[in-house]
């Protein structure tokens, strides 16, 4: 059974990986916007895979015998002054994000609750892969600065971004039905 601070601790989490899915959305919205559609599907794939670790934590609490408590969201952004600077925010989240799984695992250690500690170490991998693709394509449009040509050779490049299967985010996926 899971101990009272880190089931709290868990539920703030579910909380900050639903904002996460909440901000890629958000994100995905913004970049249909200008259009840049291949930049709008990156986000897309990305909102799905938060709604994924947010299940995660919400499943480990069950199995657990714990109780999932859902909070209220953040009021969040809805829009940027250029892709840059949405992907820079995307990638300055996923450190903070980095931060808060490094405080669950804290909490779960002083807790001695061992059995958390295999997810909080696949979410620590996950972390690096996020902080490295965030932050790979902000450099990208740190260079490409205000070059079209280079702007919409990236956006095709995230356009091949594969979804989960069956994802809900995916248009194809309703559409073909
Ligand atoms: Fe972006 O990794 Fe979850 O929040």
């Amino acid at each position: 059974m899971i101990g009272e601070r880190l089931c709290k601790a868990l539920n703030d989490q579910i909380k900050n990986e639903l904002e996460s899915y909440y901000i890629y959305l958000s994100m995905a919205a913004y970049f249909h916007s200008i259009p840049l559609d291949g930049m709008a599907h990156w986000m897309r794939c990305q909102a799905h895979e938060e709604m994924i670790h947010a299940m995660k934590f919400f499943d480990h609490i069950i199995d657990r015998g714990g109780r999932v408590e859902l909070q209220n969201l953040s009021q969040l952004k809805t829009t940027w002054s250029s892709p840059a600077e949405a992907f820079r925010d995307s990638y300055e989240h996923e450190k903070f994000i980095s931060g808060k799984i490094n405080d669950l695992t804290t909490i779960a250690r002083e807790e001695k609750d061992y059995a958390a500690e295999p997810l909080l170490a696949w979410f620590a991998d996950e972390q690096i892969e996020e902080e490295a693709s965030t932050g790979k394509v902000a450099d990208e449009l740190e260079m490409v600065g205000g070059d079209k040509s280079g702007l919409l050779l990236l956006d095709r490049e995230l356009a091949a971004r594969a979804f989960p299967a069956g994802s809900p985010l995916d248009r194809t996926a309703y559409t073909a039905a």
